[in-house]
Order: structure tokens, then sequence, then C-alpha cells
């Protein structure tokens, strides 16, 4: 068996927590993590048949029955997972009837997943039906992303609109744009079931006064679509109360897309 703390799974969770602290994204125990690991990769370093621990998930998680995700603990701080991943994080695979998650490795303090983990597996399940390569969810507070939610209308449309037109990056980025929601209480079914309805069809969704979700196929995407989205809103932020004298036109846009071929959200642009 190899050691657990060399896994990419593992070090890539690290490093990836790492980073979101250093940019500000997670103060305190703010945001979390999962990701989806393939049994035969996790068999290489644990013992699938030794369950440590069985934490109830509080909702009926029966659609990922069986996968195994690590993701970060309740209370933890991104500021530290990298010094003491064994205590912050947790292997876990959800039990046969989606009641349960087996603790495989880690919580070692006694500790349990996340509070977000039914928007992160409600999640989980809507982008595994748009994408079967999807395996990552990712949540944190991007300090401009978040002042942007108290000062622009939270229509996702025009949401979307500002940012594509922020910067030229967005709509090669995010061509299907960013949902949003308006404030809710957080850790709840609730904003889980309507986090995971918007990501049906888009890999990031924000919460207003509060955070964003971005999603991917592996840790750098969902990484690298929130980045792009809290450059946008930094700008915004930047210049909002300035006169704007130049900006990206649609007509631009749509030259942008052909040229990069996405396909982007066709009706956030006018005619
Ligand atoms: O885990 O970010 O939304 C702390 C949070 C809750
Ligand atoms: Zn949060």
């Amino acid at each position: 068996m190899k050691d657990i703390l060399t896994a990419p799974f593992l070090r890539e969770t690290c490093s990836t927590a790492s980073n979101m602290y250093r940019l500000g994204w997670d103060e305190r125990n703010g945001g979390n993590i999962s990701m989806l690991v393939d049994a035969a990769e996790a068999a290489e370093y644990l013992d699938l048949n030794n369950v440590i621990r069985r934490i109830p998930t509080g909702f009926d998680a029966k659609a990922v029955a069986g996968r195994i995700f690590v993701v970060t603990g309740t209370g933890k701080y991104f500021k530290n997972i990298e010094k003491q991943p064994e205590k912050d994080l947790g292997v876990i695979r959800i039990s046969a009837d989606g009641s349960e998650a087996e603790l495989l490795w880690g919580f070692a303090d006694g500790g349990s997943f996340t509070s977000e983990l039914p928007a992160h597996l409600m999640t989980h399940i809507s982008r595994l039906a748009a994408d079967p390569n999807h395996r990552v969810v990712t949540h944190c507070h991007p300090t401009y992303t978040v002042a942007m939610t108290r000062v622009h209308p939270l229509d996702e449309r025009a949401f979307t609109r500002t940012l594509w037109k922020t910067c030229t990056e967005c709509i090669i980025v995010f061509p299907e744009g960013v949902g949003v929601l308006p404030w809710m209480v957080c850790g709840t079914n609730e904003i889980g079931a309507a986090t995971a309805e918007k990501m049906k069809d888009r890999r990031l969704v924000v919460w207003a006064s509060h955070g964003i979700y971005g999603t991917g196929r592996d840790l750098d995407e969902a990484f690298g679509l929130i980045e792009t989205v809290e450059k946008a809103a930094q700008l915004y932020m930047l210049t909002a109360h300035l006169p704007t004298l130049n900006t990206i036109t649609d007509e631009n846009l749509k030259a942008l897309a052909a040229r990069f071929n996405v396909d982007y959200r066709k009706d956030y642009l006018d005619e």
C-alpha cells in the first residue's frame, strides 16, 4: 500500500487550498473543496473495506452511492490544510442507500465533512449528468466577487454580461455564464438544491453576499473559473464608480466567441 500523503488527489487538494487561502478567498474556516476519486486510485492508498466511522449525510445522496470523495472538514481553516491534511481532510464513500458517508481516511481529530456537503454532492450529481468527466466542486469567498453582489443587480444575464464585458477572457472561459442565487441560509439542503439546479447547465454559481461555487474536471479548471470571475469582478469594482469610456460590445463578444469557437449562452447577447 502506498503512503496516502503522497497521493496526487491529496497533494493537489492541499496545494489548491493553500493557493485559495493566499488569495484571500478563504478567511478563517471559509470555503470547502470536494473531489471525486476513482476507486482504483483510492485502493492504491487505502483498504476500501476498512470503514473508520459512518457519518449521516443528512439527505438522499443515492445518486452518488459508492462514489469516493476527498473533502474538506467542517470548521477547518484552509490556512492549515497543507500542514495537517489527516485532520482537515477526509476521504469518504457514500453508502449504498445514500444516507451515510463512510469515512475511509482523515478527520483524525474526530471531525466531519464540510457543512456544505449537500451543496457539494447535489452539485456533483448535476455536473456528472452534464459531463461524465466532471470531478471537482469548490466553494470560497473571493473578495471582489462578493463585493460585486452588493452593488450589481443579481439578474444572471445582467451579471454575466457585466463580467463578459469587463475583460476579454471571460466569454471564452465561461461561455455558459454564471448562475446567481439571492442571499440564502448556507449549509442547508435548500441552498444545495438551488445551487445544483443552476449547475445543470453551468459550472459557476455565485451566492449573493457570500461567495461562489466553481466546478470542473480537475482542480485547475474549478480554480481557474473562479479566478477569472474574481479578476473581472475586481476590475468592475475598481471602475464601476468611474465614467466608462470603453467597453467590450456585444458585437465584440460575438467576434471573440467565433474566433475561439465557444458555444456561449446566445440569449445573453443582444441581437
Ligand atoms: O465552510 O464557507 O459556506 C464555511 C463556508 C460555509
Ligand atoms: Zn461559504
